[in-house]
């Protein structure tokens, strides 16, 4: 890891600093463009395999950065025989930098994207936008941005690159991987290493890791714009128990809250949302609830009045507080810029959460404005800034206002209830933002192109540095059929994120909506993820270490073969778990051996269930089927055991209390498990074990796959 430099000022810019820029919106290239060259200025080694780069003019100590977790120095010159190098040119107006793509190179990340994995020949816009059904902008632009390009070369070394702006931008990936942004001069971070693997594990140490969650946001969550009233909600969660289909969490759309106003509830439809919230937890499920950005203007509405009082709004250009329509009406704006902002929001989540919310759901916050320029706020409009952000106008800080407003909430929960793990999950993001919330792809549609579109979109958010993702299960917008949704549950269930959802007015879309072959179905494809879990919890844990991805792209399981470079039917869960949807046609599949694994009854002869295929090597750590994470996983421990051709395999295990900071203490668990055929027989055994937490006393239960299938090998304990 770097040796990190906090800077002490960022007020200061380079002489190409804000001034030279207009705040008229460019995006993309205008015709009569001419771009001069910028001479290179400061670039130096950053860390391992880390080169920084920044035009002459722009001092490393003025460099301003929301994505990174700090700055790094430099501390060395860039190597001899340094492969990509930016050229940076400007036109005045716009920035651009520019790096020369070889031949045979794929292009990945970009964070959230409509189209396939591969990323080449697309181009992107970076400016966030509340896109319904991805149609706006051909799609280009979508909720969170990320100013990120992963690529691969040929031969399997892998390079990564940073473009450390939050203006508004475009990014295009073409012969040449080119951004251009509206605003100052910006550095940029390249990451080369001989893996993509390699690759995100640089890029983790530059924008940090997502921190561990707590383990019930790792189960399945039910939402609906929205159940109303907390009868419905209620009827919802028995709707499950009665059926005995898994589910962990429901989820509280716009509809609980009084008139839109946050931090309240509609007195008809949720008088008691303390009593709702104690009949979820005693049923065994969390509850999240939504908060948006915009804040109703209404004189007595206490949010607003203390917001007024301490001054947090965000501002027009000539400094009164800016007014824009959302759901409530009139609204203003917090400037989350500010730390004394944070303070104040901090304030009003203790209340709320004292109600028994678990976690808190951010929409809206690109910010979403009806009617305003673009869907959003004027960009010229004024954040103020403080702490290590400079003052500076919307044009600057838009793309991350919802990550600000994430780092927040997840600030605010934090205080109010500090030994829990916060779970928040925004709409909108941008690079670095998994170190705050989770995040889902947004408003997609119950259609089939929306259903092969979730698994490119899912992959590369995680290619960009945000492991805790997915998209609206089955479908936002639109009725959906029972064959459209059971076939996504029968893949969707292994997103890292995973929750049904529905718009307003659409047909019902629980599991048990659309009769019971599709029930079954859920009912099948829930009890896989769930017995998934500590596999699961293992990988999420990972994730928060080194920022590897959950789900990830099969090219990953062999970065030479070209053949998995632009596969994005099938995917992977960690290293050892393949899954290859049931629609999938001819999905290219990584060399080697691959052994099917059944979890549950009859999940084979199900025609919904996605194909699941065990790494020949591995050792894949599963529980029982439960209904919820408040029952005991592991009881019994079953290690799925597929050997290699040498007859050996390993795996690990991360265990800890699924909640609270103990595990930052010693309290938990990771235990390496080696197998190895004797005589035989298949001999399990503790290869390694760190942490503190206690062994627990329990059964151990060895299934075996070999090419025949799957047959219990014995029972042990000890494991
Ligand atoms: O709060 C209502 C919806 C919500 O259900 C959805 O998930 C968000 O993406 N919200 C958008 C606002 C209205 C969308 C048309």
């Amino acid at each position: 890891m770097t040796a990190f430099l906090v800077r002490p000022s960022l007020l200061l810019r380079s002489c190409l600093g804000v001034c030279l820029f207009s705040l008229a919106l460019a995006s993309g290239v205008r015709a009569d463009s001419v771009f001069k060259p910028l001479a290179l200025g400061s670039s130096g080694l950053a860390g391992d395999g880390i080169a920084l780069f920044l035009p002459a003019g722009l001092k490393p100590d003025a460099v301003q950065s929301v994505c990174l977790v700090s700055v790094p120095t430099i501390h060395g010159a860039i190597p001899p025989g340094w492969r990509d190098v930016p050229a940076f040119s400007s036109d005045g107006t716009q920035t651009r930098a520019e790096l020369h793509v070889d031949a045979g190179t794929d292009l990945y990340g970009t964070g959230e994207v409509t189209g396939p994995l591969l990323r080449n020949g697309h181009s992107i816009e970076l400016w966030n936008t509340d896109n319904f059904t991805y149609l706006k902008h051909g799609g280009r632009r979508l909720y969170q941005s990320h100013p990120w390009v992963l690529g691969v070369r040929a031969d399997g070394t892998a390079f990564g690159v940073i473009f450390d702006s939050t203006w508004k931008a475009s990014l295009s990936c073409s012969n040449n991987i080119v951004f251009t942004s509206d605003g100052p001069a910006f550095p940029v971070f390249v990451i080369e290493r001989s893996s993509p693997a390699g690759v995100l594990r640089g890029l983790a140490d530059l924008t940090g890791t997502m921190p561990m969650p707590p383990l019930w946001a790792l189960g399945y969550q039910q939402c609906r714009w929205s159940y109303y009233p907390a009868t419905r909600v209620k009827e919802i969660a028995d709707g499950f128990r009665s059926r005995h289909i898994p589910c962990d969490v429901i989820w509280m759309d716009i509809d609980y809250m009084d008139g839109f106003r946050i931090f309240t509830f509609d007195k008809k439809g949720f008088p008691h949302p303390a009593a709702l919230n104690a009949y979820l937890h005693r049923k065994g499920f969390h509850s999240v609830w939504m908060i948006d950005p915009g804040v109703k203007r209404e004189p007595g509405y206490e949010v607003y009045d203390t917001g007024t009082a301490a001054n947090v709004w965000v501002k027009t250009r000539d400094g009164h507080d800016f007014v824009g329509k959302v759901w409530p009406g009139d609204c203003v704006f917090p400037d989350f810029t500010r730390p004394g902002t944070q303070d104040w929001w901090a304030t009003q989540y203790k209340a709320f959460l004292s109600k028994g919310v678990d976690g808190v759901w951010n929409d809206m916050n690109e910010p979403s404005v009806f009617g305003g320029p673009d869907d959003t706020m004027p960009v010229d409009n004024h954040h103020r800034g403080g702490g290590n952000l400079e003052a500076g106008p919307h044009l600057e800080y838009h793309n991350v206002y919802g990550m600000l407003m994430a780092r927040t909430t997840r600030a605010g929960i934090l205080d109010a209830r500090p030994d829990k793990r916060p779970f928040v999950l925004t709409r909108s993001n941008f690079l670095g933002g998994q170190r705050y919330a989770a995040t889902w792809t947004g408003d997609n549609a119950s259609t089939e192109v929306c259903l092969r579109e979730s698994i490119p979109m899912s992959l590369n958010l995680g290619l960009s540095g945000q492991p805790f993702n997915g998209p609206d299960l089955g479908g936002f917008a639109d009725n959906a059929t029972p064959d459209l949704w059971a076939r996504w549950v029968g893949f969707g269930a292994f997103f890292p994120f995973c929750r049904g959802h529905a718009v307003k007015g659409s047909n019902n879309k629980e599991p048990w909506a659309f009769g019971p072959v599709v029930e079954k179905a859920a009912r099948i494809a829930l009890e896989r993820r769930y017995r998934l879990l500590p596999y699961y919890y293992t990988l999420f844990h990972e994730a928060s270490v080194d920022g590897m991805p959950v789900m990830r792209p099969l090219f990953m399981a062999d970065p030479k073969d070209p053949s998995l470079r632009s596969e994005d039917q099938a995917f992977l869960i960690g290293s050892d778990l393949l899954v290859v949807p049931q629609w999938a046609k001819h999905p290219a599949l990584p060399k080697g051996t691959w052994r099917q694994l059944s979890l549950v009854r009859d999940d084979l002869a199900d025609p919904f269930q996605a194909k699941l295929l065990v790494r020949a090597g591995s050792i894949i750590p599963i529980g029982r089927v439960v209904e919820n994470t408040n029952e005991k996983l592991l009881s019994p421990l079953t290690l799925v055991v597929c050997l290699d051709a040498a007859g050996k395999a390993d795996g690990r295990l991360y265990e800890d209390a699924g909640n609270g900071y103990g595990y930052q203490h010693g309290d938990y668990l990771l235990t390496t498990y080696h197998a190895e055929l004797h005589d035989g027989r298949v001999v399990v055994s503790i290869a390694s074990a760190t942490g503190r937490r206690e062994r627990p006393e329990r059964k151990a239960v060895i299934e075996v796959l070999d090419a025949k299938g799957q047959h219990i090998e014995g029972k042990v304990t000890g494991l």
